[in-house]
């Protein structure tokens, strides 16, 4: 090779690295909730730390507050590659895939110790149906423990017949069929409306979902029942993830295994400072009594057995193993 040619070849060589360094992917990634959530501030930073950890060179966009597809529109957008990651609550995906809802059966794992047992065991049944469709789980964050709201004081779970109860899942639905409840399907986004207008009196969630749609300006009792602690994750389109750069790769996944642990410490704060608010707001905050909770519990035991024979030889794994850990 003559000098002037190994001179070109250099030189072409070197413009081909700056140019690779400066090519940027940017990608999407909506989400269901509101941009003050835990939750999103979370994404948000994973974005930030991708962007570091990838030389710039992947550069999400967040997109919280169902603004650029609602929440159950999330995993199937994901999937057909309209947008390349978002964040999914699974127990949505319940009725599609009986596995995601394990983290909604009331009263099988209603710690974050149990949580994380129940993330270790469902998560490979989890990654193997993604994987099926076309896509990865990145990360997964569970919800502060789930408790009951109310407009008027609850004694036991007969006060709860005929109530208007909003549900955020199929399992939430089902909770309202057993209780004798009328429920309705409203997703976190419009929760806050759902309550002004009075169409909801009754339902269950976090006390974070409470705080995000100031229950307080019209309901009065949360009572703090730690019956589940249902969990997003966030989830990528297998073929936009294979496009990028083995390193890209490994910046992404090491950002999410970054998220994964913030998450579940923000989620472990937001558990308390969130009762602390809503209590500063005026609400009741307590313990369901005895025979709230005995009630409760009836409700469950129905909903883990109809849940595990619908989850079949998945449910069964994932049972036997978090019964083991
Ligand atoms: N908040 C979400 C899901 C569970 C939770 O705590 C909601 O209420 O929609």
């Amino acid at each position: 090779m003559s000098f002037k040619t190994w001179l070109s070849t250099a030189v072409l060589g070197t413009a081909l690295v700056a140019g690779a360094t400066h090519a940027q992917t940017k990608w999407d990634l909506p989400g269901a909730y509101g941009a003050n959530n835990f939750h999103s501030k979370n994404l948000v930073t994973f974005a930030e730390d991708v962007k570091k950890m990838s030389g710039g060179k992947l550069d999400i966009t967040v997109h919280p507050g169902a603004s650029l597809f609602k929440a159950p529109e999330i995993k199937r957008a994901v999937q057909t590659g309209q947008v390349q990651l978002g964040e999914v609550l699974m127990v949505n995906v319940e009725n599609e895939i009986a596995a995601f809802g394990a983290d909604g059966v009331p009263f099988l794992a209603t710690s974050y110790d149990d949580a994380a047992k129940l993330w270790k065991a469902q998560k490979p049944v989890i990654e193997k149906k993604l994987t099926e469709q076309g896509m990865m789980a990145l990360y997964a964050v569970p919800w502060p423990p789930q408790g009951i709201y109310a407009k008027t004081e609850l004694k036991t779970i007969t006060d709860l017949k005929g109530t208007k109860w909003r549900a955020y899942s199929p399992a939430t639905s089902r909770i309202a069929e057993l209780v004798g409840a009328q429920p309705v399907t409203i997703q976190a986004a419009e929760l806050a409306q759902a309550l002004a207008t009075g169409t909801v009196t009754t339902f269950m969630t976090s006390g974070s979902t409470g705080r995000d749609s100031k229950v307080w300006e019209s309901l009065k009792y949360f009572y703090d029942a730690q019956a589940w602690l249902p969990k997003n994750i966030v989830i990528v389109n297998s073929d936009a993830f294979k496009k990028l750069d083995a390193a890209t790769q490994k910046a992404l996944t090491d950002a999410a295994a970054a998220a994964e642990k913030r998450g579940w410490d923000a989620s472990k704060a937001e558990t308390e400072s969130s009762k602390a608010d809503l209590v500063k707001n005026g609400m009741t905050v307590a313990p369901p009594s005895a025979e709230l909770k005995t009630g409760l519990q009836q409700v469950g035991a129905t909903m883990i057995e109809e849940w595990t024979k619908k989850a079949g030889a998945d449910g069964a794994a994932i049972v036997d193993a978090y019964k083991k850990m």
